[in-house]
C-alpha cells in the first residue's frame, strides 16, 4: 500500500494515537462480524437478541448465543493488526478504545485499553451483581442461576443499556486529546461510540480510515485505506520506520 510522504511526516511528528476500533479488526481472527455477510446479526436482529427485553423472554437462548460467540472468541487469537498496535505502543503515546468484547487487544499485548461495550468472557447476577468468570463449556446447556436466584448474564453492553461511565469517559478524554484517531474495521453506526470520531475531530485530530470498504464516516476522515486491517497496519508501521523527516 503507498503512503503520502506528507501523511508519513504527519505521523512522524505525532505524539498521541487513539485506535477506535470495531468487529473488523477481529474479522482476521476468525470473529464474524456484526453486519457483514457472514455477519452474525443475519441471523437474528440485534433488538431480538443484544438486550435485556430479549435476555429475560428468552435467557436460555440468549445465554446460548454467546457460549457460541464465546466459543469461537476462546478459540480466537489475536490478528497483525492488533499485534501492530501493541508495537506502535512502544513508539507513541497509544490508547485503544474497542467496541468489541474479544478481549482480543489486551490478549495482543494493549495496556491502555477502553471497553465500551464490556467483555464476553465476564458475567454478573441480575439480582446481587456479583461477578463471575465462567470459563466456555458445553454443558450444562442454558442460563446459569446465582445462589441467590437471580439470572447470571454476560457483562456485555446491550441496547438500550448505558455504556461504562468509566470507559466512555476516559476514551471521551482521549478522543479529545489526541494527534492522530484511527477508525479501524468499525461501520461507526452505533451511538453514542459512534460520537467519538467526531469529537476528535472538533479537537483537531487527523482522522485515518481503515476499513475494507467506505462506511458511513469516510467521508469526514483525513485519509482512508481501504484494505484489511492486518494488511494495512503492518504496511503502515514499517513505511513510518522508514520514513525519514528531512
Ligand atoms: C445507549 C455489545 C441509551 C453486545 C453492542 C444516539 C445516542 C445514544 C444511543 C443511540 C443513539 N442513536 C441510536 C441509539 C441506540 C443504540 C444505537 O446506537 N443503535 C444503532 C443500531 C442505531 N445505542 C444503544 O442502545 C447504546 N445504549 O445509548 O443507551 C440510553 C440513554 C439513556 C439511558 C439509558 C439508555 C448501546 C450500544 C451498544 C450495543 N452493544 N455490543 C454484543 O456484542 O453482543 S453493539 C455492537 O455493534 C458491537 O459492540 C459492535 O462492535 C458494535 C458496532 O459494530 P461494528 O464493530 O462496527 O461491527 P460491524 O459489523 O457493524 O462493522 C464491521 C466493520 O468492519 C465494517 O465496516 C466492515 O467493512 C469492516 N471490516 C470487516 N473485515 C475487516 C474490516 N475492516 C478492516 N479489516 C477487516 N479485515
Ligand atoms: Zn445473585
Amino acid at each position: 500500500m503507498n503512503f503520502e510522504s506528507g501523511f508519513l511526516s504527519r505521523l512522524k511528528r505525532a505524539k498521541k494515537f487513539v485506535f477506535f476500533t470495531g468487529a473488523g479488526i477481529s474479522a482476521e481472527s476468525g470473529i464474524p462480524t456484526f453486519r457483514g455477510k457472514e455477519g452474525i446479526w443475519n441471523k437474528f436482529k440485534p433488538e431480538e437478541l443484544a438486550n435485556f427485553d430479549a435476555f429475560i423472554k428468552n435467557p436460555d437462548m440468549v445465554w446460548e448465543w454467546y457460549q457460541y460467540r464465546r466459543k469461537i472468541v476462546g478459540n480466537a487469537a489475536p490478528n497483525k493488526a492488533h499485534e501492530t498496535i501493541v508495537e506502535f505502543e512502544k513508539l507513541y503515546d497509544v490508547t485503544v478504545v474497542t467496541q468489541n468484547v474479544d478481549n482480543l487487544h489486551r490478549r495482543a499485548g494493549s495496556t491502555h485499553v477502553y471497553e465500551l461495550h464490556g467483555n464476553i468472557e465476564k458475567n454478573y447476577c441480575v439480582k446481587c451483581r456479583t461477578h463471575f468468570d465462567i470459563p466456555f463449556s458445553e454443558e450444562p446447556k442454558g442460563v446459569p442461576v446465582c445462589d441467590c436466584g437471580g439470572l447470571i448474564r454476560p457483562d456485555v453492553v446491550w441496547f438500550g443499556e448505558l455504556l461504562p461511565h468509566d470507559q466512555y469517559q476516559g476514551a471521551e478524554e482521549a478522543s479529545e486529546d489526541c494527534d492522530v484517531f484511527f477508525i479501524v474495521g468499525t461501520s461507526a453506526l452505533v451511538y453514542p461510540a459512534a460520537y467519538l470520531p467526531d469529537i476528535a475531530r472538533r479537537a483537531g485530530s487527523m482522522l485515518v480510515e481503515v476499513n475494507i470498504g467506505a462506511t458511513e464516516i469516510s467521508d469526514r476522515c483525513d485519509y482512508s485505506f481501504y484494505d484489511k486491517a492486518g494488511t494495512v497496519l503492518p504496511e503502515l508501521f514499517e513505511a513510518l520506520a522508514a520514513h525519514s523527516l528531512n
